[in-house]
């Protein structure tokens, strides 16, 4: 009997998730990156390199092969990759390197505005009384830290920089040029930086909250083993076993960028695009975001309540 009632009462909300998806999918995910560090570190080499490594057509060639300017002000680079229907719009925000002139106080200052100007945008959006149902989101879901490849520690600046920019956004330290090290230095020089943003008690992606479950920990531990990732970058292609790739030719050979026994470039990407993608997007709403808002909130709370009795709208 009880079967029966089971069988015929059957609601059918289990399609919700096939609902969701679809939706999800249709509209598709925006991801947004930034990267920051020093001049001449290799930063819009690399925007170039992911982009391109993405761009290669069905004969096995880049479709885009732009130089390289000296970026001088903050730029987002676009473009949409479609994967077996699945949309992802992803924007790289390029910054003019800073670090380079004599009194580097605050060099950090417009970055780190650029961030919060699209936390506020993104507020106002949301607090509009006739909001859009989609709202257009330009917030850095990912911070990638250009290290200096000089096998020695970090230096004071970048130590100032990660931590403020922590305050804001998820950073993801990685270690610009790493063909100029070899394998050793390389391990050597990832084991101090993680050491030393220990010391200096900086708090980068990803976090441990008490809601992490088993699967979220773990996804936690398989970054954090590899972070900060040895990249090499390149604007150019070289010719290996007959077939052109991203690559570097030097003195002792060529480094193939998306050959991950060379340098980490595939991990980088698999990390930005495939295992960490939806985990950064949800970690810059639910605590970046989320930290911003509830001050803002507060602020203009307290602005309201500090305004005479007569100011104040009945
Ligand atoms: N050896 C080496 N040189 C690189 C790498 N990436 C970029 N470069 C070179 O470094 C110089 C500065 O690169 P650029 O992307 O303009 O640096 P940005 O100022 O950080 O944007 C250029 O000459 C690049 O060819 C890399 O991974 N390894
Ligand atoms: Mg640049």
């Amino acid at each position: 009997m009880t079967e029966e009632i089971r069988a015929d009462s059957y609601v059918g909300f289990d399609s919700i998730t096939n609902q969701i998806e679809h939706k999800l999918l249709k509209r598709g995910f925006q991801f947004n990156v930034m990267v920051v560090g020093q001049t001449g570190l290799g930063k819009s080499t690399l925007v170039n390199t992911i982009f391109a490594s993405h761009l290669i057509d069905s004969k096995g060639r880049f479709a885009s092969d732009e130089p390289v300017r000296q970026t001088t002000e903050i730029q987002a680079l676009s473009h949409v990759i479609v994967e077996n229907g699945v949309k992802l719009r992803l924007n790289i925000v390029d910054t003019p390197g800073y670090g380079d002139q004599v009194n580097n106080d605050n060099c950090w200052d417009p970055i780190v505005k650029y961030i919060k100007d699209q936390h506020s945008a993104y507020l106002r959006k949301e607090l509009t009384a006739m909001r859009d149902r989609f709202i257009q989101d330009t917030r850095i879901h990912c911070c990638l830290y250009f290290i200096n490849p000089t096998g020695h520690s970090l230096r004071a600046i970048d130590i100032t920089v990660m931590k403020k920019l922590s305050e804001v956004v998820n950073v993801v330290p990685v270690i610009a040029k790493s063909d100029s090290l070899t394998f050793d230095e390389r391990e050597a020089f990832k084991q101090k930086i993680r050491e030393e943003l220990i010391y200096h008690n900086i708090r980068l992606y990803p976090f441990d909250t008490d809601e992490n479950d088993e699967e979220e920990t773990a996804l936690n531990e398989s970054i954090r083993n590899i972070i900060p990732f040895a990249v090499v970058g390149s604007e150019r292609q070289v010719i290996i076993d007959g077939r052109p790739v991203r690559g570097r030719k030097n003195r002792w050979g060529v480094v193939n960028v998306e050959d991950s026994t060379h340098c980490e470039f595939m991990h980088l990407r698999n990390f930005l695009t495939r295992t960490h993608l939806q985990d950064l997007i949800e970690t810059t709403a639910l605590i970046h975001y989320e930290a911003f808002r509830s001050k803002q909130l507060l602020a203009l709370k307290e602005g309201v309540n500090a305004r005479p009795a007569a100011d104040r709208p009945q």
